[in-house]
């Protein structure tokens, strides 16, 4: 009867108990148009298709993207391109007043508000991933004031079509072919085809419908889909204008705010009242404000889902899926060293599970189903797959080798079990391709003559000599031999292979070398320089976001990793700052990752290609390398919820690393490995209360600095030999536990 009870109390404490202030609405708003896209424009996008918004007055500029528009081949490298730019002139608006432009992350709606002739112009814009269109609305308080003229450029100079009210390109790369459609539809006025644009005259209000898109599939052995492509185009345009512009828009919050809303995080912060450059200028000058803390954790997120969605099985690339050149930055590709990889380092933990699979299933794809990075593993006589470090979206992989990030791919496939531990997607998904993964090193591994097994000849990205036995791939394949035997075991599988793997890790040097001057080493035979301050620490993959460097458990190592630390210092490009963070945070310095996190802030408006010691943040607060690179916006959301919850040693640590600057806070809707949902409120750097909504049921280990007790249930707090409190809870599945402060 009394479990029963129990029971019953734990399924009635509703999950949002704990949580009682709404995070305050979330936007980068400014005063002025944008002058530079990299800079200033802001970004909108549906996964697939990517717009920046200037907010121009006179003459509108929007650039936009498809994340499948490369060229390049299965044989040739190509580049990520600009797909073209829509540009809308209004005549008579050089006088305007009470102008401001804002990107609300909440719903995923870029704003233009201005006066001009005692008119009030609104403009609204979004990037819709169920009509899959960018709309752009246009507005004004007095009926048939809205005029302007609107045309579309091919960055390629395809093939324009005009025709009544829509004008088309239609062109062919490579390999590749691809096409875009822009329509104008008014209420009221005339809408008309002038030359190559369309011309809107008097209307209430207009609304253009961009759609488009290529080719490619990545499920076809020829990478070109088979199905009519230019008819799926027109099909998506017809019904998005027939739906028209205010079904398209809820239709557009209600899936932007089913995957954005359910993580809010309060610390102090309020709606910010000076414009986005001036909160981060101030920022860095030193007025600290939580307010922009939040917002760029926020934003990692709301950049997940507009450049990661379900259905295209395609990574974001170096940019998301934003790009205004034809030649970018490495070409804007999918960089395995960590770029790629750090893009979906959040999406886990921040609840965007689904913004994960387009990278899932890209590796599952060029793993399992097509040729080329089997090629490779075949080119160096050994089983599964490889990649080098340039990547296409055609399986085309180039410069160095780079094959212990096959390693690192299957930790985002076994993390992604580990994060909602369903048998189906372990089975069909992640153990294939672990195991294929795992066999190319079984391949690859030697012995040297002190019988311990060694990755041969192997590189720590981008810096050093080539040698065996170097710290990133011995810990990366340590990893993966480990996660494949546990999969092998949770699936009752291959029990060959698994003692056959147990063998080899036994034997395996796992990187794990304590250097002369306290470090932990990065190569095996070749010294640590002190003052060596590359960006790369590809050696700390251990720590994060391996595991098997912990304070917790390997006080060793982890003091080793702290002199790497502070040796390699704090500066560095914005992924690497971003980097330091989480590194930070496992090491549970909080204030450390704080100030890195400061570091990462910084307020730059350099667009250039020098970037050594360089990072920041743009007034857009699109992360800068310089130049920009996205990896630092998405991972920077991962590397500060490791400061409110870990969970990679088989426990959840609630707030682990708190930085001093957030004595008090609430967080809700983190993920936890186990398949755990958590919330926390915080008061005084303590926790106060939480909920844990266990999805799967099983045993959940919380670990805390302070003593707890669980609501409903008669489990109590051990102190363990760090100072820890350890509490156990048998947890139901789909059952929430109320925590509080003892
Ligand atoms: C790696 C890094 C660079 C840059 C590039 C795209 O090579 O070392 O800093 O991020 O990827």
């Amino acid at each position: 009867m009394k479990k029963l009870l129990i029971a019953f109390i734990a399924i009635l404490l509703p999950f949002s108990s704990v949580i009682s202030q709404k995070q305050p609405e979330l936007k980068l708003w400014y005063d002025k148009p944008a002058l530079n896209w990299m800079t200033s424009a802001l970004p909108l996008g549906n996964g697939r298709l990517g717009a920046m918004i200037y907010g121009t007055v006179e003459k509108e500029h929007i650039q936009f993207n498809d994340k499948t528009l490369w060229t390049g081949s299965k044989t040739e490298r190509g580049a990520y391109q600009n797909f073209g730019d829509v540009y809308i002139e209004f005549d008579n608006h050089a006088n305007y007043s009470n102008y401001r432009r804002d990107l609300s992350i909440d719903d995923a709606i870029a704003h233009v508000n201005y006066k001009s002739a005692g008119v009030q112009y609104s403009r609204e814009y979004f990037a819709s991933y169920p009509d899959n269109a960018i709309v752009m609305h246009f507005s004004a308080n007095k009926k048939g004031k809205v005029n302007f003229k609107v045309n579309l450029q091919d960055s390629h100079q395809g093939k324009m079509n005009v025709n009544g009210n829509s004008i088309s390109i239609d062109g062919k790369l490579t390999l590749l072919s691809y096409e875009a459609s822009l329509t104008v539809v008014s209420d009221g006025g005339e809408v008309s085809a002038n030359g190559n644009s369309i011309q809107v005259s008097n209307a209430n209000n207009a609304t253009i419908i961009l759609v488009g898109g290529t080719d490619y599939d990545p499920a076809s052995h020829n990478y070109l889909t088979k199905k009519d492509w230019r008819e799926s185009i027109k099909s998506t345009k017809e019904k998005a204008i027939s739906k028209g512009y205010k079904t398209l828009k809820s239709n557009h919050i209600k899936d932007h705010q089913s995957l954005f809303s359910r993580v809010s995080l309060n610390i102090g912060n309020t709606k910010p009242t000076i414009p986005t450059n001036e909160l981060i200028r101030k920022y860095t000058m030193g007025e600290y404000n939580p307010a922009l803390d939040v917002l760029f954790f926020q934003y990692g997120r709301y950049l997940a889902i507009a450049s990661s969605r379900e259905g295209l099985d395609l990574p974001s690339n170096l940019q998301g899926v934003w790009n205004d050149t034809n030649t970018p930055s490495w070409e804007s590709d999918i960089h395995s060293n960590i770029n790629v990889q750090m893009n979906y380092w959040a999406t886990e933990v921040a609840n965007l599970a689904e913004c994960h699979m387009p990278f899932i299933n890209y590796i599952y794809n060029e793993a399992v189903i097509q040729d080329s990075w089997k090629n490779m593993a075949s080119e160096l006589e050994a089983r599964g797959w490889a990649m080098r470090t340039q990547n296409n979206i055609f399986g085309y992989s180039d410069w160095n080798w780079n094959r212990p990030a096959n390693g690192w791919y299957c930790l985002h496939l076994w993390d992604k079990y580990l994060y909602n531990p369903d048998k189906e997607y372990l089975k069909n998904v992640a153990y294939p391709v672990m195991k294929s993964a795992s066999e190319f090193w079984l391949d690859r591994l030697f012995f040297d003559d002190n019988g311990q097994l060694l990755a041969v000849n192997e590189w720590s990205p981008e810096q050093g000599p080539w040698e065996n036995g170097v710290a990133y791939a011995q810990q990366i394949v340590a990893d993966l031999f480990s996660n494949t035997i546990q999969a092998a075991k949770i699936l009752e599988t291959d029990s060959s292979l698994t003692s056959e793997l147990e063998g080899k890790l036994s034997k395996m040097d796992h990187g794990l070398n304590i250097g002369s001057w306290g470090q932990l080493r990065e190569w095996k035979y070749t010294d640590d320089d002190p003052e060596n301050k590359h960006r790369h620490i590809s050696h700390l993959f251990a720590l994060y976001p391996g595991k098997a460097i912990s304070p917790i458990y390997t006080d060793k190592y982890a003091n080793a990793a702290r002199k790497t630390l502070d040796a390699r210092g704090d500066s560095g490009t914005g992924w690497s700052r971003v980097w330091k963070i989480a590194f930070w945070a496992r090491m549970l310095d909080g204030n450390r990752a704080f100030k890195l996190l400061n570091s990462s802030l910084e307020l730059t408006s350099d667009t250039g290609t020098d970037y050594m010691a360089k990072g920041g943040v743009y007034e857009n607060l699109l992360c800068a390398h310089p130049p920009f690179q996205i990896d630092g916006n998405l991972g920077v959301t991962a590397s500060m919820s490791e400061l409110l919850l870990q969970s990679h040693l088989g426990e959840v640590h609630l707030l682990p690393a708190l930085p001093d600057k957030w004595p008090q806070g609430e967080v809700k809707g983190l993920r936890a490995r186990g398949g755990f949902e958590v919330d926390i409120k915080w008061k005084n750097n303590r926790i106060e209360m939480a909920n844990i909504k266990s999805n799967q049921g099983g045993i959940c280990k919380l670990r805390t600095s302070t003593p707890i007790k669980v609501t409903g249930q008669e489990v109590s707090s051990q102190k363990d030999d760090k100072g820890y409190y350890i509490t156990i809870i048998n947890t139901k599945p789909k059952t929430s536990y109320q925590i509080k402060a003892s």
